[in-house]
């Protein structure tokens, strides 16, 4: 039997509300997970909250709040918003569930066990915001290398994991497993980043300094590093060490989705973390690039944050999702604004696929009764449906390929297409032509055809949208098309009433 397909996206902080970034990782790994599941496999989609560490009880503090009410208050923030994107996770997890914080004391205890756990004096410079320490030579004019803020100097006595000792066998692994770090240019980063010696990872933080974490096992001492509890939620929200049948049936993850922010920790602590644990590897990192507002990335330290909730008001989810998946190449940064919103909106929303059922539905009321007309089906078939399965396997290609923006390009073009079918085929002149009435009837047929199986195509990308077009032509809405001759059939039967409806993007100055 086919392991179920999984996929991760990273725990976010909740530091502070979700914003277009976190939307992105989301809604990209939800259109995967409904992708596999209209594929007929069984998926599980994980996502959730990374609730410990300094960033976080800093923010609680600043609230007057103990962290837990902190967290406790701020993670349906995010569970809402995922609701409101129509984002069907399976599993959501906080770090500061039960089973995680077993999980992770039971990784450190048997890490401890294995040799690959120290203990040693740590010194130091110290970055809050970015919950980093530095060598001295790593510092900035004596400033935090990636935010240039003030940093602090420390001396502690911490626990360190091996991490150093790692280091040949993951280069020689990420060189032997090209699709391992995605895209490309990401596996070189990282490569470049192991030329350098690796050093141990400091895996504690004394209570004394920071008291919101999970405890060090048999430690009164130490709390766990946050990002060594939150990469652990991988595999905690699996079982691990806990079920391990669970586990066993979803590991290893096929994809983590991540920033590539965060590439450094996925790429680099987690698969050795792994290795040290005796766990098989993840198939793929996949670090998607950057939303940048005016040439910065749009980040909730930088204050420069863009609300989705906002603009899923305004121009409604799947213009929302539509937006994110076609605008950038996953891997890229890409530029927001809003104006680059509302003309996609416009040009490929309401004029390319809201004018083409408009239209469609408009011929059909007007010529048909408002019905499928009847036609020699065996015919439309023969000559639709190499076009049909040509486009149904550009679609799959694309996304297991991991690139969503060429498979939603592949049904515009088909959108498009049929937009130009109409102009070129007149079907208001072959109307008022009584002896053309069959070829008037086979030419809406196949419109209707070809707009039912982009609707179909469309239920990973656009659900909303796509369950729209397919209850207007009275279809099921929870189609799974698992080759190409599930999706090469007639879905239209004749006679079939077709309901026109309201606009499915109205014109946006008619929103305001
Ligand atoms: O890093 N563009 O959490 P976080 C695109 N808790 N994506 C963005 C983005 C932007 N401008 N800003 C944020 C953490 N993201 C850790 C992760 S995982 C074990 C622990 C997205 O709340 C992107 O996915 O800072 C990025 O990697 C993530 O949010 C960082 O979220």
């Amino acid at each position: 039997m086919k392991k179920p397909y999984y996929i991760t996206t990273p725990i976010y902080y909740v530091n502070a509300s979700p914003h277009i970034g976190h939307a992105y990782t989301t809604v990209l790994c939800d259109t995967f997970a409904r992708f596999h599941r209209f594929m007929g496999e069984e998926t599980f989609y994980l996502t959730g909250t990374d609730e410990h560490g300094a960033k976080v009880e800093k923010a609680a503090r600043e609230q007057g709040k103990d962290p837990k009410t902190y967290v406790d208050g701020i993670v349906p923030r995010f569970k809402d918003l995922w609701k409101l994107l129509g984002i069907e996770y399976d599993y959501f997890i906080r770090t500061t569930d039960e089973n995680h914080q077993r999980t992770v004391q039971n990784i450190l205890r048997d890490l401890e066990a294995k040799g690959d756990i120290y203990t040693s004096k740590y010194k130091g410079w110290y970055c809050v915001p970015c919950e980093s320490f530095w060598t001295k030579l790593q510092l900035v004019d004596g400033k935090c290398p990636d935010c240039h803020r003030e940093v602090q100097e420390l001396e502690e006595e911490n626990y360190f994991f091996k991490m150093a000792k790692y280091q040949t066998w993951l280069m020689d692994y990420i060189e032997n497993h090209p699709g391992f770090v995605r895209p490309e240019i990401r596996r070189n980063e990282i490569l470049g980043f192991l030329k350098e010696p690796l050093e141990d990872l400091c895996i504690t933080r004394p209570r004394t300094r920071l008291g919101w974490g999970i405890d060090y096992p048999n430690s009164k001492d130490h709390v766990i590093y946050v990002w060594f509890d939150a990469l652990i939620n991988y595999v905690s929200a699996i079982g691990y060490t806990i079920d391990d049948k669970k586990f066993n049936r979803y590991w290893p993850v096929d994809a983590h989705m991540i920033g590539k922010d965060i590439l450094r920790q996925h790429a680099v602590y987690w698969p050795i973390m792994l290795k040290a644990m005796g766990v098989e590897m993840p198939k793929m990192v996949l670090a998607h690039g950057w939303w940048t507002m005016g040439g910065a990335k749009v980040s909730k330290s930088r204050g420069n944050t863009v609300d989705p909730v906002e603009l899923v008001k305004k121009y409604g989810i799947d213009a929302f999702r539509y937006f994110l998946l076609r605008e950038v190449t996953l891997g890229l940064d890409g530029a927001f604004s809003e104006d680059l919103l509302a003309e996609r909106y416009t040009s490929d929303l309401a004029n390319d696929l809201g004018n083409l059922w408009f239209r469609l539905a408009s011929m059909l009321g007007k010529y048909f009764e408002g019905k499928i007309p009847a036609c020699a089906g065996d015919a439309l078939l023969s000559s639709e449906k190499p076009n049909l399965v040509n486009l149904y396997h550009n679609v799959e290609s694309a996304m297991l390929d991991y690139d969503p923006r060429s498979a939603v390009s592949y049904i515009w073009a088909a959108i498009t297409r049929l937009n130009g079918a109409i102009e070129y085929n007149k079907p208001w002149v072959l109307a008022k032509d009584p002896a053309k009435r069959e070829e008037l009837a086979r030419f809406l047929v196949m419109l209707g055809e070809w707009l039912a199986h982009t609707a179909v195509l469309l239920l990973p990308f656009l659900p909303h949208t796509a369950q729209q077009i397919l209850e207007r032509f009275k279809l099921k809405t929870d189609w799974t098309i698992e080759n190409e001759d599930d999706f090469g059939a007639l879905f239209l039967k004749a006679g079939t009433p077709v309901e026109r409806g309201d606009a499915l993007f109205p014109r946006l100055e008619e929103m305001k």
